[in-house]
């Protein structure tokens, strides 16, 4: 049986129920058999289920954690109707699409690429700065120059509905670099494979019409994503200028190692956001998946949306929020 079908068999609803279209229109394929390998898990930002299913192929086939957060997150980033990743993504204010990834491995490795242009999957190459450089990151022409070396192909990754969309931007031009008050796409994708080990991705194309050479908080190791094998992982999505200066994901294994519920750290992490006050209703949502196969998720605001395979069952959540 296609795998596609036998995995969206075991799709359910979360708490709150379904919003998405795709997700509606996927479930007419859903069928019957569930996922086998329960102590596998799977967690990710936002109503990603294509990202979930690749992601699970890769541990079902007894594939390792860090094989498929890369496989998850290449999904959106070559989904041209994903506006906040990869291909599609809407570009920063000079009409360029420039692209944030990282990756951390159960070794505590990691690698990220800041303001890549021109590479449709950021996150692989993230992952070969981890695995074929001495460092951590490249950024910009470093990072292009290195992907092209590693036989990635240049491309234009701005879309004509993108290019559409910035240029109507462009009639008033105005700088906000508010965010998030309405749904994005950025992932961030935790995973435990069949042998407990951990590993996270994350890949966005940062804030639209953003300045050029903007970054968040989505490539930076300890920020937007962090993994520490023996404790837990997380990652976020949101306003990563308010991420970074709070270090959400690091913090978050940080509460976990010392005893909280990956639910609990995510909520306590999120209640550390809320002195920041200078950018107004931004919102912030962030994800956890523990060594005990614990999983956590809260927004600052409402609307922030994840999505689990665990235990056998794919389950959009609408995550519970600071504000109400
Ligand atoms: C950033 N955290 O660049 C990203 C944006 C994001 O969904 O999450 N968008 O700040």
């Amino acid at each position: 049986m296609n795998d596609r079908r036998t995995f969206f068999q075991k799709l359910i609803l979360g708490a709150g129920g379904l919003y998405s279209l795709n997700l509606l229109e996927t479930l007419s394929l859903m069928k019957t058999e569930s996922i086998k390998n329960p102590s596998r898990k799977l967690i990710a930002t936002w109503n990603n289920p294509k990202a979930i299913q690749a992601a699970w192929e890769v541990l079902e086939k007894n594939g390792n954690a860090l094989d498929a957060v890369e496989a998850g997150a290449r999904i959106p980033e070559a989904d041209p109707k994903d506006t906040s990743v990869g291909y599609g993504g809407l570009p920063d204010r000079d009409g360029d699409v420039t692209l944030d990834a990282c990756i951390m491995d159960h070794l505590g490795r990691s690698g990220g690429v800041m303001f890549v242009k021109n590479i449709m999957h950021p996150i692989s190459v993230a992952r070969l700065v981890m695995e074929k450089t001495p460092h951590v990151y490249l950024v910009g022409e470093g990072a292009e120059i290195f992907a092209e070396a590693q036989g990635f192909k240049k491309e234009n990754l701005l879309t004509p509905e993108a290019k559409k969309a910035w240029k109507d931007w462009l009639v008033r031009s105005e700088y906000k670099p508010k965010i998030n008050s309405e749904r994005h796409d950025t992932i961030g994708i935790l995973a435990m494979d069949g042998e407990g080990k951990l590993s996270g991705a994350c890949t966005t194309s940062g804030l639209a019409f953003k300045m050029k050479g903007r970054v968040g908080d989505s490539p930076i190791i300890g920020s937007g994503l962090f993994v520490d094998n023996e404790v837990g992982c997380a990652t976020g999505t949101g306003l990563g200028e308010a991420v970074i200066r709070k270090v959400g994901a690091f913090s978050i294994v940080e509460m976990i190692r010392n005893g909280m519920h990956p639910q609990k750290a995510c909520e306590k992490a999120i209640k550390r956001l809320i002195d920041i006050k200078e950018y107004g209703e931004f919102q912030v949502g962030y994800i956890a998946l523990d060594k005990k196969g614990r999983l956590g998720g809260y927004g600052l605001r409402p609307g922030f949306q994840y999505i689990t395979a665990d235990e056998g069952k794919v389950v959009l959540h609408n995550a519970d929020s600071f504000y109400k």
